[in-house]
């Protein structure tokens, strides 16, 4: 993979023009490593402060004096910075392109003083319904404007938003609204995919029925499609209703740099998800910083990422880091196969894409249908592509390139976590050469280190696990409401640094290239999900006794769930109890964590003190029986036997 064949040099013309040569790259990098405080203090001066910070970075990953702070003493409220800013230079400057699902409706244009005027009358809004600094507010809305002005609104009054994925079950809305306790929930009738229906405004009215859920409030119906909904009043409110009227202006909460501005839910290896809360100014500090480095940002690009809002990536890359750097971004309601596979080229076209960031995932996805989709299209406007979220194999990479791109644009394969806030692991286009399947080197501030199993750091060309020695200023604070699981899940494994859960490689050149997690998180398309979540929603089925999820390759996936099921006595495997498991965790969880396969496991493979031995489990899920491994702890080795046999429809 590391041949110097698949090497892709920088592109000297892009080089030309770019914002960072290699020499630039390397002299600001070892600065920022030599001198947090000088580069990071600089950086700083991009946003607009009611209070500049005089202290850049205190930060210490000692356990016994732990802290994560950056510009401690600095003030300014981050709606400011993504929106009145630019009302005097960029006021008619579009900052969002609204393509809607049906490439027939009309798209939408929204300029810099619209969205700012949108942003405030909805923050006048929720001040009347007693919204205030601090609290928490659930958005799970479509990918629609008013999730973008649902979020800056919030921002500029001081709330903390969590934003849940439009494709999340009811169960899983309520789990996040209690364990954030939020007092109001923005949602809309129903959100549109694909032409299909989604009923987000009847799944936020089951949420409310579940228990833990009595913290909310109000509900603010946004009329999407106009569908008839149920509303409950008082407690439901529309959209337009509660902004008519309202000023547009607002003004806006003076936050400390370290005050929330969101907590996002993700999935880790036990548990139900984690509150991962993120702060004001490091966040978008970094979120703008590496918007503009990484995707070589210039005043005049169309840039679009076609994530949604409910991850983080939709979160730092389509709301905080371009409207902090006012720029015009594309909000697509759709899906790239609708109403055919041309859709992704064709929205390039219409609206003269430049930048283009998306998932691996779909580039497989896409690529099943060969070139000719896309070679009917022009793609001529397109400078640099992106992709994010899993590893890319290098075949969909030279794919993305060659026929996406026509050899002409650089790729960043960009690696970074919900809890990373923003970027970390980047090539920077004009001055890093690309080699496919590579997320190549560390963006400023960003300090690497691989380990081994016991912590001993590795040097040189080395496979290990992924740690951060250092911090940046886009670092998660904490898991909100359970500050012990934070400093556990990220910084007891290898004292001293930030645990990734991630397992990397490096090369001669010092190159990474992540493997995957070496946790029990599984990446489904580019989406985090938890085995124990899985496996929990299992066995809350009364015909199951016990459930393992593992998972395994897949060519479209990335990985793909692998579910092993044990039935209570008496009752019998079937088709039937098979598909209604399937449909049971779809249910529970949401389409997302739908299992690709389900296998009856009379027993679980079980150490003697009772642990489930998943590694030998994920090797049957693989089918590669031969490679189990050391299988001496096993309490009773026949269930393993019997798992093989089955897996192999002996
Ligand atoms: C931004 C985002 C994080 C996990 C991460 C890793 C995987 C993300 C990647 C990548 C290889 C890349 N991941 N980007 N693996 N190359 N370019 O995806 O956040 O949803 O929290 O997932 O995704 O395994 O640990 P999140």
């Amino acid at each position: 993979m590391s041949n110097p064949a698949s090497v892709h040099p920088v592109d000297p013309a892009f080089a030309a023009n770019s914002r960072y040569t290699r020499e630039e790259y390397e002299r600001q990098y070892a600065e920022s490593v030599r001198d947090p405080d000088a580069f990071w203090g600089r950086v700083a001066e991009r946003l607009d402060w009611f209070k500049p910070p005089t202290k850049i970075k205190n930060v210490s990953y000692d356990l016994s004096d732990f802290r994560i702070k950056w510009y401690e003493d600095g003030e300014l409220n981050v709606s400011v910075n993504c929106l009145d800013r630019h009302l005097a230079a960029r006021g008619d400057k579009t900052a969002l392109l609204f393509e809607r699902d049906d490439p027939n409706q009309p798209a939408e244009r929204i300029t810099y003083r619209d969205l700012h005027a949108r942003a405030c009358r909805l923050a006048n809004a929720l001040r009347n319904l007693g919204v205030g600094k601090g609290d928490r507010v659930t958005i799970y809305l479509p990918m629609i404007p008013e999730a973008v002005v649902a979020m800056l609104a919030c921002a500029r009054i001081g709330a903390i938003h969590t934003v849940v994925f439009g494709g999340f079950a009811p169960n899983s809305i309520a789990d996040r609204i209690a364990d954030s306790a939020s007092k109001l929930v923005i949602t809309s009738d129903e959100g549109l995919r694909g032409g299909k229906k989604i009923a987000l405004k009847a799944n936020v009215d089951a949420a409310l029925k579940l228990p833990g859920t009595n913290s909310v409030e109000t509900v603010i119906v946004v009329r999407h499609t106009g569908a008839a909904v149920d509303m409950q009043m008082p407690r439901d409110r529309w959209y337009d209703a509660v902004v008519e009227g309202q000023p547009d202006e607002c003004e806006p909460e003076r936050m400390n740099a370290e005050d929330p501005l969101f907590i996002l839910y993700t999935s880790g290896s036990t548990g139900k998800p984690k509150g991962v809360l993120h702060t004001s100014a490091g966040y978008l500090v970094y979120a703008a910083f590496t918007h503009e480095a990484v995707f070589d940002l210039r005043e005049d690009d169309v840039y679009w990422c076609t994530a949604d809002v409910g991850w983080v990536t939709g979160h730092s890359y389509i709301v905080y880091g371009p409207l902090a750097n006012g720029a015009t971004a594309l909000v697509f309601e759709g899906v790239p196969n609708y109403p055919d596979v041309s859709r992704f080229w064709n929205v390039i076209d219409k609206h003269q894409v430049t930048i283009f960031y998306t998932a691996p995932t779909a580039i497989r996805a896409l690529m099943r249908d060969g070139e000719e989709p896309v070679k009917k299209t022009s793609r001529q406007s397109l400078r640099l592509l992106g992709t994010v979220g899993e590893p890319i194999n290098p075949e969909a990479w030279r794919w993305y390139y060659d026929v996406v791109g026509d050899g002409r644009c650089p790729i960043v394969d960009t690696w970074w976590q919900t809890e990373t806030g923003g970027i970390l692991i980047t090539p920077l286009a004009g001055a890093i050469d690309l080699k496919p399947g590579s997320a190549s080197k560390p963006f400023f501030g960003v300090q690497p280190a691989l380990v081994d199993a016991n912590g001993q750091v590795l040097d040189g060309e080395a496979e290990g696990n992924l740690v951060l020695t250092a911090s940046w200023p886009g670092q998660m604070r904490t898991v909100y409401g359970d500050h012990q699981r934070f400093i556990e899940t990220y910084f007891k494994t290898y004292p001293g640094n930030y645990f990734t859960g991630d397992g990397c490689r490096r090369d001669a050149d010092g190159y990474y290239w992540i493997t995957g997690r070496v946790d029990d998180v599984i990446n489904v398309s580019g989406h985090r999900i938890g085995t124990a979540e899985v496996e929990s929603a299992l066995v809350l089925h009364p015909k199951v006794a016990e459930a393992a999820v593992v998972g395994f390759p897949h060519e479209l996936k990335g990985q793909g769930i692998y579910a092993y099921v044990t039935l209570i006595a008496g009752e019998a495997p079937s088709e039937e109890l098979r598909k209604e498991l399937v449909a049971w965790v779809r249910k529970e969880i949401g389409p997302i964590a739908t299992p690709d396969h389900l296998q009856w496991a009379p027993g679980l493979p079980k150490t003697r003190s009772g642990k489930i031995m998943r590694r030998i489990l994920r090797k049957i899920a693989e089918n590669a029986p031969d490679q189990l491994g050391d299988t001496s702890t096993l309490a009773d080795p026949s269930v393993v036997e019997s798992l093989v046999n089955e897996r192999l429809g002996k």
